[in-house]
């Protein structure tokens, strides 16, 4: 077992890990421990299942057998497992924009049939009529989005645009032909268009129609799989550059089309001051966690919870009230746009529910671990399923139908209401630590902030106050002490003057200690230049840019200043870190940053090392042929350095 402060950095884990460990209670540590040691062929990514003949696995140690069965060798086997790592990524994250984009369409479709029944016909030309299960909140959005996808949006009702937009959103997923996504041409600035267009030829693989520009976005996730069957691809280079294509179908079409079309359907966030870590949980109220990734959820969670029927009906059980606090990335969507408190990132999940004082936790898709129901077992906490695609045994399954949200939603609080009562009042243990900060930095309120335009950023670069501008994303891994890399690896840059944007598990970490707050911009981890830059114009030295799908926030933002200074992304004195990945998105959206033109470091080694050949490519290669790369490095402060490193060669090559 291990001691509480070698898993996590955070007090609130740390007691409950104790906690956990006093009561019994297997965790994420005990099962990574009971894995040990883990597969060798693994790690290095050198074995092989992709057909019967196998599993086949490579000797690391240049010995037979070099090969497996079919003939393939350490490289063939390791970029094909990483292309269906990237492509499993790409295929989460865009069946989640997929899913959205649905939602807008079911919306559109019922304002549609009802404005034939005789009801409010304004309203519903609006999307703002109470009879919908969605409305369209921010309709300036919607016609932000209409007009980049060159919509006429003159004389049109919101009604007919959202018809329209999420039409072309779904097209983007499933279109036969060879053109590039519409949502990729209507964003992405010429110069990168270009690189992407030329890529596979300066790879010497000039059959790539379009380069590595992707076509549709399930077609791209489908010729992943095509192509590491048995007996297709077997030229690493090939089968990374599809993986860069497929990445940017993520990227530039599913993450984005989830992004852009939740700000039109729940509003484009603003910014806002909220609260994180598991001090968010209330003794005396209803818990309700919402965990996961799709606020087409968590968002009518949210309103359900503010029923005057179900207020009262948590009074009468001897509540306060009803409490609704978030955890992952669903957690993330209900912070930034409504300042729903977050109680945690991934490595807190079984933690929250180790309090005592979770009613409900509710689950959609994505990170939510199986193991939170064995847990839940000890307690009276009672874990909801929600999505048809994602079942947990032992779960109670109220599985969710847009066109019936509301009376959905109402149902699941109500379960979770009706729990209070089971409550072991002596077995309650919240940990008090809570921290606030400022959240919902969109492009849009970024935009906002600085009066409409990018320009005080792009200056304080120029003239280096601040010397560049990092992405940080991504998880929590037990492989790693929970958010000691990514709060280091922020300092490191904060210090060397470098302002930061992130999303996901690296932003919660973020807020949990104050990093959200402008008043960081006055202690020793941030540098005289970005302090100062921060305090011109109050905001703090890291902004939260959001979830996970929320990183193409971070790109549409790069895209911005590129077109500014009429130069690719690649150009730009900007990197990308995901100190702590774990997940096959994580993976998925590296690649989509490099691909970008972002070079971008991994904090955990993914399965690669096995293929000398494309350790090379990822971490060498790519930078003549996209304009960035990998760089792996599990040493928060050696990371920070190359990071930065690499922010003064851009800005070398900028002349700057
Ligand atoms: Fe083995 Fe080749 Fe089959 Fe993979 S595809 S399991 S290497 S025979
Ligand atoms: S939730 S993908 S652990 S960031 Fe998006 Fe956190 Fe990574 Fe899941």
């Amino acid at each position: 077992m291990k001691k509480y402060k070698e898993v996590s950095i955070d007090p609130t884990t740390q007691k409950m890990y104790e906690r956990a460990q006093e009561l019994g209670i297997e965790t994420v540590w005990e099962r990574l421990e009971k894995q040990q040691p883990q597969c060798g062929y693994g790690l290095l990514g050198i074995c092989c299942r992709n057909c019967m003949m196998g599993p086949c696995r490579i000797n690391p140690f240049g010995g037979e057998p070099k090969r497996g069965v079919c003939g393939a060798d350490a490289d063939t086997i390791v970029a094909r497992n990483l292309l269906r790592m990237i492509a499993a990524g790409a295929a989460a994250h865009s069946d989640h924009g997929r899913h959205v984009a649905l939602t807008l369409l079911v919306a559109a479709e019922m304002a549609e049939k009802f404005k034939k029944e005789g009801k409010p016909v304004l309203e519903l030309d609006n999307m703002a009529s109470n009879t919908l299960p969605y409305q369209v909140r921010d309709p300036e959005k919607l016609k932000a989005v209409a007009k980049r996808l060159g919509i006429e949006t003159e004389g049109k009702s919101i009604r007919e645009l959202a018809k329209e937009v999420a039409e072309v959103a779904l097209n983007d997923f499933g279109k036969q032909d060879e053109e590039p996504l519409a949502f990729l041409k209507a964003y992405l600035n010429p110069k990168t268009y270009e690189i992407f267009e030329k890529a596979a030829e300066k790879a010497g693989m000039p059959w790539f129609e379009n380069g590595i520009l992707p076509r549709s976005i399930d077609r791209e996730i489908v010729e992943s799989l095509h192509r590491t069957h048995i007996g297709t691809d077997h030229d690493p280079v090939s089968i990374l550059l599809h993986g860069l294509k497929t990445a940017l179908g993520d990227a530039w079409g599913g993450s984005l089309i989830a992004t852009e079309l939740q700000d039109v359907l729940f509003g484009t966030p603003k910014v806002i001051k909220a609260e994180a870590n598991l001090g968010v949980l209330k003794e005396d109220y209803v818990n309700i966690v919402v965990h996961g990734h799709e606020p087409v959820l968590s968002e009518k969670i949210v309103e359900a919870a503010q029923d005057p029927e179900l207020i009262e009906l948590a009074q009468k059980l001897g509540a306060k009230g009803i409490n609704v606090v978030g955890m992952c990335c669903t957690g993330l969507e209900v912070l930034m746009r409504h300042g729903i408190p977050i109680a945690g990132n991934f490595l807190q999940q079984e933690m929250a529910i180790v309090t005592g004082a979770v009613e409900a936790m509710v689950v959609d898709v994505q990170c939510i671990m199986p193991a939170t129901v064995d847990v839940a077992r000890c307690f009276h906490t009672k874990i909801i399923d929600t999505s048809p695609i994602a079942t947990f045994p032992g779960a109670i399954h109220i599985k969710f139908d847009e066109r019936r949200a509301d009376e959905i939603a109402k149902e699941i609080v109500r379960t979770a209401v009706e729990n209070f009562p089971n409550r072991s009042k002596q077995r309650v243990e919240i940990p008090k630590e809570k921290m606030s900060g400022y959240v919902g930095f969109s492009v849009e309120a970024i935009l906002e902030h600085f009066g409409g335009t990018l320009k005080p950023i792009e200056e304080a670069i120029v003239e280096g106050k601040i010397k560049g501008v990092a992405g940080l994303v991504g998880c929590n891994n037990p492989k790693v002490k929970q958010d000691h890399n990514h709060i280091k690896i922020a300092n490191e840059l904060m210090k060397r003057d470098v302002l930061l944007v992130g999303t996901g598990c690296w932003a919660t970490a973020a807020m949990k200690y104050g990093i959200f707050l402008p008043e960081y911009a006055d202690t020793e981890n941030v540098g005289p230049g970005l302090r100062e830059f921060a305090k011109e114009w109050g905001i703090p030295p890291a902004l939260n840019m959001g979830s996970c799908v929320d990183c193409t926030r971070i790109l549409v933002l790069a895209d911005l200043v590129a077109r500014d200074l009429n130069v690719p992304i690649s150009a730009l004195p900007v990197v990308g870190s995901a100190p702590e990945a774990m997940t096959e998105k994580a993976v998925s959206i590296g690649t989509y940053f490099v691909a970008s033109g972002i070079t971008t470091h991994l904090g955990v080694v993914p399965p690669v090392l096995g293929g000398p050949k494309v350790v090379k490519i990822l971490t060498q290669d790519l930078y003549d042929i996209v304009g960035a790369a990998f760089i792996v490095e599990p040493d928060p402060y050696k990371a920070a350095k190359l990071m930065y490193e690499h922010i003064m060669k851009k800005r070398k090559e900028l002349g700057i």
